[in-house]
Parts: structure tokens; C-alpha cells; sequence
């Protein structure tokens, strides 16, 4: 699929400023799969879809999550958390996109997961620092995300944990999967920290 028969696609299921960011995330995601590797056209439908569920309504989510092999749990939390697993159900489903890689990247675009692909890793950053972002700490990112996917990638996670976390929310435990395999994944790579 062509880069503006997906952005055709996905525009009528989002509101313009929604749109917006989704192309900027879509060439952040380019930008970073050139500096890092990684499979440019896959990125790019990826970032194209990424939150093509995100204005379906909290009923219409539930449901899916009720009737799919979607996790339960995920009702238990902010249903700002749905629309990445309950948007990879419907890209597949109506779009009928059935690429695993591009699926599992939509799918925890939000929340990440421990044992991120390459191609989650540039769809998760990407959404967190696109430039339309002004989130305290998204400058850091950046700059780390000049020279180091992963290390952008764990900032973007505690940023977003400590953030929770102020507001007094929950946090999905595989945010926190994320965060914790991040740490590990960095620390091996730094000689003699055997955190
Ligand atoms: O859909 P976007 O707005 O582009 O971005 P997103 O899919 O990353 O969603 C961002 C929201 O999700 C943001 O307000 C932070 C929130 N979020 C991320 N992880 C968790 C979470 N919210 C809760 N309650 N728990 C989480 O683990
Ligand atoms: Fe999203
Ligand atoms: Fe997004």
C-alpha cells in the first residue's frame, strides 16, 4: 500500500489536529528508521495507522475487547489505553492490513512492551516526540534520539511513568515491562553496571 492510499484511508477516521500529528509521526518514524535501521515502508504504514481507532467510541472499544482475543485486563485501565490493540484488530480487520510487524507495533504504540521489534521501538518514539509534542523532557528525548534509539525510547517510557504517576493514575503493567526490559537492554550494553 502507497503512502497516500493509507493516509486516504485513515484521515476520515480522524479529526484534523489528530491527522496532523499523524503525519508528523509518520516522518519522525522515517527520519529515525534512516538513522537507526529498520524497515522504512513497514514504518511507514505503521505510523500511518497507528491511532486509527483512537476516536471510535469507549463502547465500541469495550466490546471489541470483550468479544477478541484482546487482553481483559486492559478494561481495568484508562481507556485511553484501548485504541493501540483495539486499532491493530481493526486495521487488520477493515483495512484488511495483515502484516504482524506493522500490526504489532500499532498495537503497543501506547503502553510499549519488554521485547520491543525494531520497528516498535520507531513507533513508539515517534509518537512520544514528534514535533507537534511539548511535553516536559521531550526536548532530552530528542536530543538522545540523535544517537541512541534505545536510551530515547527508555526516557520517553519514565517520562511518561512519572507523569502517570504525579496525576495519581494506574499504570498498564506492560508499561512498565517496557521500562523495566529498557533499563536491562541498556545495561548490558554498559560495561560493569550490573543493576
Ligand atoms: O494517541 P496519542 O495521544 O498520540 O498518544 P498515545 O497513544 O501514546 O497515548 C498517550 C496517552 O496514553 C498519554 O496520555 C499517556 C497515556 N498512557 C500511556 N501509558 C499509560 C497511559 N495511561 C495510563 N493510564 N496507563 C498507562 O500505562
Ligand atoms: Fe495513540
Ligand atoms: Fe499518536
Amino acid at each position: 500500500m502507497k503512502r497516500n492510499e493509507a493516509l486516504a484511508i485513515v484521515e476520515p477516521q480522524l479529526r484534523t489536529a489528530r491527522f496532523e500529528h499523524t503525519v508528523r509521526v509518520t516522518d519522525t518514524a522515517l527520519e529515525l528508521g534512516r538513522r537507526f535501521g529498520g524497515n522504512l515502508e513497514k514504518a511507514e504504514l505503521a505510523a500511518i495507522f497507528h491511532d486509527y481507532a483512537k476516536y471510535r467510541n469507549i463502547r465500541e472499544m469495550k466490546r471489541w475487547i470483550l468479544s477478541e482475543s484482546l487482553p481483559k485486563d486492559l478494561l481495568q485501565y484508562h481507556h485511553e489505553l484501548w485504541h493501540g490493540p483495539v486499532g491493530a484488530l481493526l486495521v487488520e480487520r477493515e483495512v484488511g492490513l495483515n502484516d504482524r510487524e506493522i500490526l504489532s507495533a500499532i498495537r503497543w504504540h501506547t503502553t510499549g512492551k519488554a521485547h520491543m521489534s525494531q520497528l516498535d521501538k520507531l513507533i513508539f518514539l515517534a509518537d512520544y516526540m514528534e514535533p507537534g509534542r511539548s511535553f516536559p523532557g521531550v526536548e532530552e528525548v530528542r536530543e538522545v534520539a540523535k544517537n541512541n534509539l534505545e536510551k530515547a525510547c527508555l526516557l520517553a517510557s519514565r517520562n511518561t511513568i512519572m507523569h502517570l504517576m504525579n496525576k495519581g493514575q494506574s499504570i498498564y503493567p506492560d508499561t512498565f515491562h517496557c521500562y523495566n526490559h529498557l533499563v536491562r537492554e541498556l545495561s548490558v550494553k554498559t560495561e560493569g553496571n550490573h543493576e
